[in-house]
């Protein structure tokens, strides 16, 4: 797809004030890309405010505007709203749907390729690793100056996405992205560093549980785990992170796909239960997250399950998983590709 530069560009100098959103449980290419293009536009004279009803995740805090991030949006009558890394669908966003109800005009810009939105301006392009590629094309195309603070946060999009630079997704453009960046002052030890190597004792005492419980399935082929709230709280912990554990069943040689399930308590209450899916591309995580409501990229996609318990929703997800590696759904996609 040709980049609707132009089209954005017109849309940029006919108004004001901008809204930028992205995804649910944001990660640091939403946020990043989103705080990386808030700050462009600061520096057009434009007013810019990121939306997300959840806070920066904990290894993307070392940005310098991380906490820029507003809860609720501003009560602003004719606004451009952005949409970030994400469909643009209420369950997909991370604020109130108003903000996309109340919009003078919508754009949106994304990776994924089960984005199917119609806005006023829709530029999708899956051969992206991440949105902040995308970000930062656009803003070379409307010759918007670099600095520090936006290349650290488009390149903490950058690093997020394609595991710092090592995913199938990383093209000559992608490294070309970062090498600018890094021209521009982002500082990419500390990127990778803060984003792929540090972790807290809480993380780590809780890797060390998942490991302890984790289940080899399918001759090996599928490695799950699944911590549920009562094993949190049984080691003393709270909600950490496990952004990394799923990747480290992963990495077992011989799995071809990995799962983790944790049980979650939303902000109303509810307990939810979230699923982390990583895949060989031919096993096509993303298919298999949207039997399930969710989605993302044929080797990393995610779902949610609610209204059932989280042990239900367990059983349910992987009795799905060993059919789905074994059986002909796989075999069947994997011989199309
Ligand atoms: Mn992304």
């Amino acid at each position: 797809m040709i980049p609707p530069f132009d089209a954005i560009a017109q849309i940029i100098a006919q108004f004001q004030q901008f809204l930028i959103v992205s995804h649910v449980s944001p990660d640091g290419d939403a946020l990043g890309s989103a705080l990386g293009l808030s700050q462009a536009l600061h520096k057009l004279g434009k007013e810019a405010v990121v939306v997300s009803r959840e806070a920066m995740p904990l290894p993307c805090r070392f940005l310098k505007h991380w906490q820029d991030p507003h809860e609720t949006p501003p009560h602003w009558d004719n606004y451009v709203l952005f949409v970030l890394d994400c469909d643009g669908t209420p369950k997909r966003i991370s604020a109130p749907y108003s903000v996309v109800e109340n919009a003078s005009k919508i754009i949106l810009i994304d990776h994924h390729r089960t984005s199917e939105p119609a806005f006023d301006v829709n530029w999708i392009d899956s051969t992206k690793p991440a949105t902040a590629q995308m970000i930062f094309e656009l803003l070379e195309h409307l010759k918007i100056p670099l600095d520090k603070d936006i290349c650290e946060c488009l390149g903490c999009g950058l690093s997020t996405d394609t595991g710092h630079f090592r995913y199938p997704n990383v093209t000559p453009a992608t490294l070309r992205a970062m090498a600018t960046m890094i021209e521009h002052g982002a500082d990419n030890a500390r990127i990778a560093f803060k984003l792929f190597e540090e972790r807290s004792l809480d993380a780590t005492r809780l890797a060390g549980l998942a490991l302890s419980k984790m289940h080899s399935e399918n001759g090996g082929n599928l490695m799950w785990t699944a911590l549920s709230r009562d094993d949190l709280m049984d080691l003393g912990i709270g909600e950490s992170g496990s952004e990394g554990l799923v990747n480290m069943l992963r990495n077992i040689r011989g799995a071809r796909m990995a799962i983790v399930l944790r049980e979650r308590q939303e902000d109303d209450g509810n307990l939810i239960t979230s699923v982390s899916v990583r895949a060989d591309a031919a096993l096509r995580a993303d298919l298999f997250c949207a039997k399930f409501g969710g989605g993302g990229h044929a080797a990393a996609s995610g779902c949610r399950l609610e209204d059932m318990s989280f042990n239900d929703a367990v059983h349910k997800v992987v009795a799905g998983a060993k059919e789905w590696v074994a059986g002909e759904a796989a075999k069947a996609i994997a011989a199309q590709v």
